[in-house]
């Protein structure tokens, strides 16, 4: 029997995930209509984000919980771990990627690991998009534990946080007195708060600067966006009971040498139950399924109506905003109604 590239994948079969995975980043129609087929094995793995400034050591953290998670306490069970490392910044053989892959060799040999860098080359669908592909088809391959490097820089991180269950917000002392999250708007979407590299002098300045802020903001409610408008995402609250608050732990690391890492996959663990406790882990994963899908009605209505006009019809519209006969808008409502622009 021949099987099709999504048998493959939910067989086990590395190469054919390899090979999905560079279709998927090309956005071809094979490789998606491969995501339609694998859709209904997604939404068991545990998605985590990992974000911060460049150099606070995120794709060490990873590593090192990669590891953590193949080599359990107690003689539990590994589990299967996907990585996906998106680096915006750094387009085909940037230095931060070409550096993972080094990094990264010695969990290469273990067939319960799998490791994916993304450049920008990745984000013809839109970085958010694209990754959102490549963890549906990790997901529907079995591996139970996914995560997402992204470098904190703003609004991808936060819709890539969206896709997550539970994003770690990575800082690292002795970059200045600022709390680089902050600068880049990432800290509310922080549910652990990880200061690496506390080998370094200045910890205690950076996890007191975190405490104040957590203070300031907290309770630290789920932000997302939706329609462009922000939705803030609590768990529901049974009447006369009050509402369980996650409030983001701090925790310390030396991802160097991995002191901190096993306090921190607990603090993972603990967001994971909260979640699922909460009925929160189902909120979450019904806001972002609808938004993909409002997401995609969206460009489908406006690549039809698009079609729809011959191209002298809207050329014509565009003349007229350009020399300020009609504005956008009153463009934009005539074109949709199908009037003629004479
Ligand atoms: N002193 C110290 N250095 C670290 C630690 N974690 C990572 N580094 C180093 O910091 C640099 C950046 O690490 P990397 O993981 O690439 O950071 P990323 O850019 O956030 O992915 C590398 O040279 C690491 O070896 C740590 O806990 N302590
Ligand atoms: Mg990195």
């Amino acid at each position: 029997m021949i099987m099709n590239l999504a048998n493959e994948v939910l067989s086990g079969n590395r190469l054919a995930l390899a090979r999905l995975l560079t279709k998927i980043e090309n956005g071809t129609a094979d490789g998606r209509a491969a995501l339609d087929e694998l859709f209904p094995h997604t939404g068991r793995a545990h998605l985590i984000g990992v974000t911060g400034a460049p150099g606070t050591g995120k794709s060490s953290l990873v590593n090192q919980l990669a590891k953590g998670y193949r080599n359990p306490p107690d003689g539990a069970e590994p589990v299967k771990v996907a990585i996906v490392a998106v680096d915006p910044s750094s387009p085909f053989t940037g230095g931060a990627i070409l550096g993972d892959r080094i990094r990264m060799r010695e969990l290469s040999g273990d067939a319960g690991v799998f490791i994916r860098s993304m450049a920008s080359r990745g984000a013809l669908g839109g970085i958010a998009t694209t990754t959102a592909g490549l963890v549906q088809v990790f997901d529907a391959a079995g591996f139970e534990i996914i995560l997402i490097e992204t470098v904190g820089a703003g609004q991808a991180e936060v819709d890539i946080a969206c896709l997550a269950h539970t994003t770690l917000v990575v800082e690292a002392p002795g970059m200045g007195d600022d709390i680089q999250a902050i600068k880049a708007g990432i800290l509310e979407i922080a549910d652990v708060l990880v200061i690496n590299k506390a080998d370094r002098p200045g910890v205690e300045n950076t996890e007191q600067a975190l405490r104040n802020m957590l203070q300031l903001a907290h309770p630290t409610p789920r932000i997302f966006r939706h329609h462009g408008i922000k939705i803030q995402n609590q768990p529901p609250v049974p009447p006369g009971t009050d509402p369980e608050l996650w409030i983001p732990p701090i925790q310390r690391t030396i991802a160097m040498d991995g002191v901190g890492v096993g306090d921190l996959l607990k603090h993972i663990a603990a967001h994971r139950a909260y979640l699922l406790r909460t009925g929160e882990w189902l909120q979450r994963d019904r806001l972002r399924l609808e938004t993909e899908m409002d997401g995609l009605i969206q460009s489908k209505l406006y690549a039809r109506w698009r079609l729809s006009v011959p191209e002298w019809f809207y050329a014509e519209y565009v003349q007229k905003v350009l020399s300020r006969q009609v504005s956008p808008h009153q463009a934009a409502d005539a074109m949709l109604n199908g009037e003629n622009s004479s």
